[in-house]
């Protein structure tokens, strides 16, 4: 009898299965096993530990990745020294500072052979091992398979039938329990080998006791120890020890449980636990998880998951796919937009899933790979370039209501700010704080040597612009005076005090300066000079915020003198550098001289008439085709020159271009901030708030002729829900955190339309003029603006 109402149980969820496939648009299916780690596998992580799922029917790879797992470092053999130099090259930097700000041009070789760095023991990230379940079988055909990702429950699901049995898996990482979960069904009995393997650059201790199995060792580079620690749970039936793995034997569903640790820990200078043994932790970890039920440890998974991941709803009127997701996307573009709708809406969700998979609180942020990793030597060692890759991956965590995933980028920041200092010192003998290109677990703030990419000095403006706008989003004052004012400040001494007078204009410039990864050395480039004034404009204002007014004079002071970097050229063009020396058929990646249009905000599009024409002009001569990430900033850029079918067009291109089948973005290679970029840049298309309004619908292109978003946030602590058809908007809800005066900007305000005020005061208008209107927002309000049933939209689709 017991055993009827188990397989009963099992039946049902695989019908439960096909029925959820078929409602949920937030699925990513496949109907064949991945092969490619790349390009098929699907991932699932907790933001610490990542696996990639292969779905294999015989043999189940899930190659699992820790993200703290590096060499490099302290403790490699040879040493370690951050990428700082012993020596001072204040000197040096001064004199090739003048000679630039002089005129001269330099070739990045030629600075580069001068400042630039060896990289030693910068380290890679590394993978963490895989965990292979092998099952016995009868070779008999398999029908009915399917793989599958839902975002909906961060769960990868499998399932097939053989031999007139049916079998389904589900795995995710939990975040609440940090462990990893896998659990299998059968309609029959299952016999199931279990192991883990390491890759052979490290040490290797197996235990295998009872019901589990301990693998520990240490890197062999740097002595980082590691542990995976994993327990069978059975609910009938054995499992036995079979030499290194284990060996199960039942006919009920059972849960394989891995937790994976390492002793690293993200402090200078150290980077390691003072006391703590991984295999310790990891053994506890999966104590505490003890025998509880998989159910419980679902429901726990789901409830932390779901808070943060269904915050924000987007459908383009278009369903759920009915094409598995490698054909969706090879189609897309071939002229079926409903299914190009799907996959859109598809994409905008998957880069909100997997922000939340890639960077939770606790661990290191997402790196160029997000946690995902299977080689020793992964490309640019998947590690966390700052010259733009770094920041793309959280341009969503504000908009996309996702404001915890950027908690790691925090303390990640905070914690370069010690050799951060001493960067600032030895390389330009300032204050404050600085780092250059890119940078690893541990620590490394200096240069390298690879002459077109090794320079970027402003990288700690530019990610101290990240803590401002946590603010700006929350209005979380005691996060501006804890944490964010502390990082801003720091950056923009090192500014202060770094700075050089041109002497050809007596501008406060950057010298020396590099637009990033092109052209020559020269002073002033005008990224160098956008950042640094995006800097200075913030730290005014915080610098009142929190009280420190001699500081907010300092500032205002400089930013009085500083070249703006805002220069329109010869050909019409927004100029990368100082000199006019655009090459208008130049196509280059970086169009990093847009900064001030997006992420910054000094190119006001309602206000610039001028400058968008340059950044229009810019953006056609560099045009659309390029790599994943800097397709995916263009749509913001394009977003906020408001030409929503430019920035659809974008999103086209990336999607068909520079999209694998698991729909991960590629540079190539993988490379993930393309998905967070190209999330961010939706969002850009349908709300902005950079300008001090709350403006709807500012860039919603032709092809989204009707459609809905809710719980998308802006600045001011307001989130937005929008409902619209082809005529505009139809429906703004604001939902607003805080007292204070809004401004809702949409041309839905130019015709009659109905308010609903959730408050028992009506608020106060303050202007009401065209298509805006202002007023006083309550904290807890909610304040809903329709669109008169008597406006005219004619037509069905434009
Ligand atoms: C920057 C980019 C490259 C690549 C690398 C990881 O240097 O210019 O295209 O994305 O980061």
């Amino acid at each position: 009898m017991r055993h009827w109402i188990r397989l009963t149980a099992v039946a049902g969820l695989f019908a439960f299965a096909s029925f959820a496939h078929a409602q949920n648009a937030n699925l990513l299916w496949y109907d064949k096993p991945a092969t490619d780690w790349e390009k098929e596998a699907l991932p699932i992580g907790n933001g610490r530990i990542g696996a990639m799922v292969f779905g294999g029917v015989d043999s189940e790879r899930l190659q699992i990745s820790e993200k703290s797992l590096w060499t490099g470092g302290p403790g490699s053999e040879g040493g370690y020294d951050f990428g700082l130099p012993a020596e001072s090259q204040a000197e040096l930097m001064r004199s090739i500072g003048k000679q630039l700000a002089e005129g001269a041009q330099l070739k990045p070789e030629d600075v580069a052979k001068q400042l630039g760095r060896k990289m030693h023991n910068y380290g890679d990230y590394q993978s963490f091992g895989d965990l292979i379940l092998e099952r016995e079988t009868d070779g008999t055909p398999v029908t009915d398979y399917r793989r599958e990702l839902d975002l909906d429950s961060a769960t990868a699901r499998v399932s097939f039938k053989q031999g007139g049995a049916g079998y389904r898996r589900d795995y995710f990482v939990s975040y609440p329990d940090q462990v990893l979960i896998a659990r299998w069904y059968s309609t029959s009995a299952q016999k199931v080998r279990v192991r883990f393997a390491v890759p052979d650059n490290r040490t290797r201790e197996m235990r295998v006791a009872g019901t589990g199995f301990t693998v520990s060792g240490a890197l062999k580079s740097n002595g980082l120890r590691y542990a995976a620690d994993l327990r069978v749970i059975l609910e009938c039936g054995t499992v036995t020890a079979d030499g290194e793995a284990l060996r199960i034997d039942t006919e009920c569903p059972f849960t394989v449980v891995l937790a994976a640790r390492t002793n690293y820990q993200m402090k200078y200078p150290e980077y390691r636990m003072p006391v703590g043994d991984p295999a310790a932790i990891a053994f506890f970890e999966n104590a505490a998880v003890g025998n509880r039920h998989y159910q419980r440890l679902a429901i726990a998974h789901k409830q932390d998951y779901q808070a943060l991941f269904q915050r924000v709803s987007l459908t383009l009127d278009a369903g759920a796919p009915k094409m598995a997701t490698d054909k969706l996307r090879a189609q897309y573009g071939s002229g079926n937009a409903v299914a190009d709708r799907q996959l859109e809406q598809l994409y905008f969700q998957y880069g909100r899933y997997l922000l939340i998979a890639s960077s939770r609180a606790g661990s290191l942020p997402a790196n160029l790979q997000g946690v995902w990793n299977d080689k020793a030597t992964p490309p640019w060692n998947a590690d966390y370039h700052v010259n733009i890759n770094l920041q793309m991956n959280y341009w969503p965590a504000e908009v996309a209501n996702l404001p915890e995933t950027a908690l790691p980028l925090f303390d990640f920041v905070d914690h370069l700010v010690p050799p951060g200092k001493l960067a600032a010192q030895r390389y330009f003998g300032a204050g404050g704080w600085t780092m250059f290109l890119n940078t690893n677990a541990w620590g490394y703030v200096g240069p390298i040597d690879w002459p077109t990419a090794f320079w970027q000095p402003e990288a700690s403006a530019w990610l101290a612009l990240h803590f401002y706008e946590h603010y700006l989003f929350s209005r979380d004052t005691e996060f501006l005076k804890q944490r964010a004012w502390p990082v801003m400040k720091g950056a923009a001494e090192f500014w202060l005090d770094a700075l050089v007078t041109d002497p050809r204009d007596g501008k406060l410039i950057v010298s020396p300066s590099y637009s990033p990864e092109h052209g020559p050395f020269t002073a002033g480039a005008s990224m160098s000079q956008q950042i640094v004034a995006d800097l200075f404009t913030n730290a005014s204002v915080a610098a009142r915020l929190v009280g420190d007014k001699a500081f907010a004079m300092r500032v205002d002071e400089a930013l009085a003198k500083l070249d703006p970097g805002l220069r329109i050229g010869k050909h019409g063009q927004l100029q990368e550098w100082k000199a006019d020396l655009d090459d208008m058929k130049d196509d280059h990646r970086h169009v990093s001289h847009l900064f001030a249009l997006h992420p910054g905000h000094a190119i006001d599009p309602a206000k610039d008439a001028a400058l968008v024409a340059a950044a229009r002009a810019t953006l056609d001569a560099r045009g659309d085709a390029s790599t994943g990430w800097s397709r995916a900033w263009k749509i913001n850029f394009w977003a906020r020159l408001r030409d929503g079918d430019r920035a659809h067009r974008l999103l086209e291109g990336l999607l068909r271009d520079s999209t694998l089948p698991n729909l991960w973005d590629t540079h190539p290679p993988f490379q993930i901030d393309g998905n967070f970029g190209a999330a961010a840049g939706m969002i850009e298309m349908l709300l902005q708030s950079q300008n001090g309004e709350v403006n709807v619908l500012p860039a919603v292109p032709k092809a989204w002729s009707k459609g809905s978003v809710s719980g998308i946030r802006a600045r001011g602590d307001v989130t937005v829900a929008i409902d619209w058809d082809h005529c505009g908007a139809t429906r703004i809800a604001l939902e607003t955190g805080h007292d204070g005066p809004i401004t809702l900007r949409s041309p839905m305000l130019m015709d009659p339309y109905n308010v609903k005020v959730d408050l028992s005061k009506k608020p106060k208008v303050l202007n009401n003029a065209g298509a805006m209107v202002a007023f006083e927002a309550r904290r807890g309000g909610r304040y809903v603006f329709t669109r008169a049933a008597s406006v005219p939209c004619a037509g069905e689709k434009p």
